[in-house]
């Protein structure tokens, strides 16, 4: 039966009220990334780090799945063969709509200890000086994947991708390394591509289908469980 891996960016929590980061009024434009997003920003001022997360956290819990993540859980669900969902989203709205997740970038609702690497769920605030669970240390961090950190899943998305009939992006403007660079396995590996955006991207993918994914995003996993074929 055939296999499909989807890659999911900012752009499918777009329309939940959470923010992409590189359009205009994006989360770029109104953070400097170095302050608050690479492991030298945390070294240098904690407390602004998790400022940033937890005002992202508690806009996470207030935000809920729309319609495109709703019809990617029904596809992992209803589709006959394997779907692999990776995404570079830290918020947790595929879980919240019922799909099963690969979060290569990490995740807002988990907080990781900077000294033993142990996680816990995180609370909605969280500081620096929290004590880690288990080694009582204060160096609670995000679970987050910041630039120059390894991402999660990294080894087990390009292999999901390789066994792939069909491997679709969505929402991703696809200028972040390594998530960008799965298109270019897929079509080396002669794999179909898809990319599902409100505008093309230049990541030379076969097909593409544009408009607001709670629209485009629905039409097309109607498709293909009708059709039974990618
Ligand atoms: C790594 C944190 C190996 C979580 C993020 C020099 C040294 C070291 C590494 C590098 C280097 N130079 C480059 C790199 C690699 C670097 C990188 O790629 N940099 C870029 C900027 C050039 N990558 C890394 O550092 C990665 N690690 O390489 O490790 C290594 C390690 C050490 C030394 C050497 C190598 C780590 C990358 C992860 C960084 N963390 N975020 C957080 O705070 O969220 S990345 C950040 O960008 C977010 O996580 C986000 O998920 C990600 C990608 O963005 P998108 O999701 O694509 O969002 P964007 O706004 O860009 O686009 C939205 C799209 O949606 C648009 O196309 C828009 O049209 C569309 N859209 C909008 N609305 C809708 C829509 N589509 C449909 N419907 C709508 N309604």
């Amino acid at each position: 039966m055939q296999t499909m891996t989807i890659l999911t960016g900012a752009g499918i929590s777009a329309e939940s009220g959470l923010g992409t980061f590189r359009s205009r009024e994006g989360i770029w434009a109104r953070y400097d990334l170095a302050k608050v997003a690479t492991p030298e920003a945390f070294a240098r001022d904690p407390a602004m780090v998790h400022e940033f997360y937890n005002l992202r956290r508690d806009a996470c819990i207030k935000a809920v799945p729309n319609e495109a993540h709703i019809a990617l859980a029904r596809l992992q669900r209803e589709w006959p063969g394997d779907v692999v969902i990776a995404t570079q989203n830290v918020d947790d709205l595929h879980e919240r709509a019922g799909a099963s997740v690969l979060h290569m970038h990490g995740a807002l609702m988990r907080a990781r200890c900077a000294e033993c690497g142990h996680r816990w769920p995180a609370p909605i605030v969280t500081q620096a000086t929290d004590l880690c669970p288990h080694c009582g240390e204060a160096t609670t961090r995000p679970d987050v994947v910041w630039f120059r950190e390894y991402p999660y899943f990294d080894d087990e998305i390009s292999l999901a991708v390789r066994r792939s009939d069909l491997f679709v992006v969505i929402g991703s403007s696809g200028r972040v390394y390594p998530a960008a660079g799965y298109a270019g396995i897929a079509t080396r590996a002669k794999i179909r591509t898809m990319e599902i955006n409100m505008e093309r991207t230049d990541g030379n993918f076969e097909n593409g289908r544009y408009g607001p994914a709670t629209e485009t995003v629905p039409r097309w996993v109607d498709e293909v469980l009708r059709a039974q074929d990618v």
